[in-house]
């Protein structure tokens, strides 16, 4: 077939170096930018391919998040603004390395395993984050979906986010929201000015902007706001480097304020990473000392604002939270006992909990990195709208269907949004009068601990129960075992990092002394019993 000839020379403008191999990962390909042309190129073909087999338009995001300025990276989003269909991470992989002259066969193959009918005209939208070499790499997808004789629609610099909901507007044909990145802004504020319209004013909002396209997004978007919400925008990309000593990231893992933030004593500050898929909050107590809001604080407060605002609308709906065993202990009895929500534990990984929140009316999730959002069932959404249109229905309980109304269209469903989350969180401080040590003070973490221990063949270590015990190697959990019952209140598990070469302990207990303790002693324990390589691990205190 002469189109695939000529897709295979065009790719001879992006060479693959020859043995490269790159596998695609929960969060797609990601690497120094410089290797990453060829997979780039590849990957606009494989989004022809995707978007003829489901005959719907197919997103292509050039962006690697919170790592460094020098890398980059390509996620695929499937027709409803989910992330790429599992099976297909394979393809990915199988396209980008294969040979040069091995390119075609490559092709034919997924062509012919997926049944796909190349006389179809195929759709896909690309966008991309701000690091230097994302231009480039989006031209090499461009051309990529071109050389297969695809309709390529370049929404340039973009959060991840806003191109999921884009995919979803379009196969939609526009009842999620306008396809356009104004029709967002107008959305989400239209909704945020509803819910909040009855609030008293607000201190302004600090928000880091990780030197990234998040900054970008929210400046322009300000504005929508009329003045319902000010934001203090630091690290907006004018000065700084993407995500250096900046972002979501750098805060979670420092446990401390991101360079350039100034933050007085109580004040509201968050963090966006660099492709604005993730948030977390944060402030100073009265006596200087920092404190985050991750995730879980994150979902504990729309979860409960959502169950609060089910309840005055009398509809009864099943409210779920899909957590990781990362969510701290106290989070997850807080929602039980207090709250009485149903918590489900899932593996690490977005995809993970998404799919979980699905089986809810109403599902909650966020991974304590800051990564979520709440999906809401066309079931739920229907029963949610029936009551805001009913003029019988008793005012309180209208009222109620109408903010979850403009709920369900603040909050980004296709996938985690550092600004729709960001949006929801203030409209819920707002509306329920909180501060934000008000909001932290509704359950107190556990003391927590996370490690990484390095051991020759990490593969060695296998999980069940959503990654709280482990069956092999053997003789291990039953150590883990011992150790938790030495301390009070304590928890802690280990696994298997999907992103890097070294098993991850987590341990929590009343104390920081005790979580210190347990953390470093379930370490020796993964050293022991797994094959640890290098120096056995050393006591924290
Ligand atoms: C990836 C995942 C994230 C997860 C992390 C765990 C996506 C989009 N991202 O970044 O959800 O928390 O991996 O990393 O799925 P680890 O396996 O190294 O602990
Ligand atoms: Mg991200």
């Amino acid at each position: 077939m002469a189109q695939f000839e000529a897709a295979s020379q065009k790719s001879a403008q992006y060479p693959k170096p020859a043995g490269f191999i790159l596998q695609y990962g929960t969060a797609g390909f990601r690497t120094n930018a410089k290797q990453l042309p060829h997979v780039m190129f590849r990957m606009g073909l494989l989004a022809v391919l995707r978007s003829l087999r489901t005959r719907a338009t197919i997103g292509v995001m050039v962006t690697a998040s919170h790592n460094p300025e020098e890398d980059n990276g390509v996620k695929l989003i499937d027709p409803m603004g989910e992330m790429l269909e599992m099976a297909w991470e394979a393809y990915a992989t199988q396209l980008a390395n294969a040979e040069q002259d091995g390119l075609v066969t490559a092709l034919r193959d997924i062509i012919e395993r997926e049944a796909i009918n190349m006389d179809h005209s195929a759709s896909v939208f690309v966008g991309r984050d701000t690091r230097p070499s994302s231009q480039s790499l989006s031209q090499a997808v461009q051309d990529g979906v071109s050389a297969l004789g695809g309709h390529c629609q370049d929404f340039g610099l973009v959060i991840t986010p806003q191109l999921h909901y884009l995919v979803c507007c379009q196969n939609t044909q526009g009842r999620y929201g306008d396809i356009s990145v104004e029709g967002y802004y107008k959305k989400l504020s239209e909704a945020f000015i509803k819910i909040t319209k009855n609030a008293p004013p607000r201190q302004p909002l600090r928000v880091d902007g990780a030197n990234g396209i998040g900054a970008l997004q929210l400046k322009a978007m300000e504005p929508h706001l009329q003045g319902q919400l000010t934001v203090l925008l630091t690290n907006d990309g004018s000065t700084g480097k993407l995500n250096h000593l900046c972002g979501a990231d750098y805060v979670k893992v420092q446990q401390g304020a991101p360079q350039g933030m100034e933050m007085g004593l109580g004040e509201r500050c968050c963090s966006f990473d660099g492709d604005g898929d993730r948030i977390v909050y944060y402030y100073k107590d009265d006596k200087g000392c920092f404190h985050l809001l991750d995730g879980d604080k994150i979902a504990t407060l729309i979860s409960t604002f959502i169950k609060e605002l089910l309840t005055k609308a009398g509809l009864d709906l099943q409210l779920g939270v899909i957590q990781t065993a990362y969510a701290n202990g106290s989070s997850t009895h807080y929602l039980e006992d207090s709250m009485k929500v149903t918590v489900r534990c899932v593996k690490t990984g977005v995809k993970h909990l998404h799919h979980a929140a699905l089986e809810f009316a109403v599902g909650v999730y966020f991974e304590a990195n800051g990564h979520g959002t709440v999906l809401f069932s066309k079931a739920a959404e229907e029963k949610i709208h029936q009551l805001a249109k009913d003029g019988s229905a008793a005012e309180e309980r209208r009222n109620a269907a109408l903010q979850l109304e403009s709920t369900i269209n603040l909050i980004n469903q296709t996938v985690g949004d550092a600004i729709s989350d960001m949006l929801l969180i203030e409209a819920v401080l707002a509306v329920k009068g909180l501060t934000v040590q008000q909001w932290d003070a509704i359950y107190t973490e556990l003391p927590n601990r996370q490690l990484k221990v390095k051991v020759s063949d990490r593969r060695v270590i296998n999980t069940t129960d959503a990654e709280r015990k482990t069956t092999s190697p053997a003789g291990l959990q039953e150590a883990i075992d011992e150790l938790n019952r030495k301390y009070r209140l304590a928890r802690s598990f280990v696994r298997p990092s999907g992103t890097e070469d070294v098993v991850r302990v987590y341990a929590e207990a009343e104390t920081r002394e005790t979580a210190d303790a347990l953390a470093h002693e379930v370490s020796l324990a993964v050293y022991r019993l797994a094959g640890g390589v290098g120096e056995e691990p050393k006591p924290l205190h």
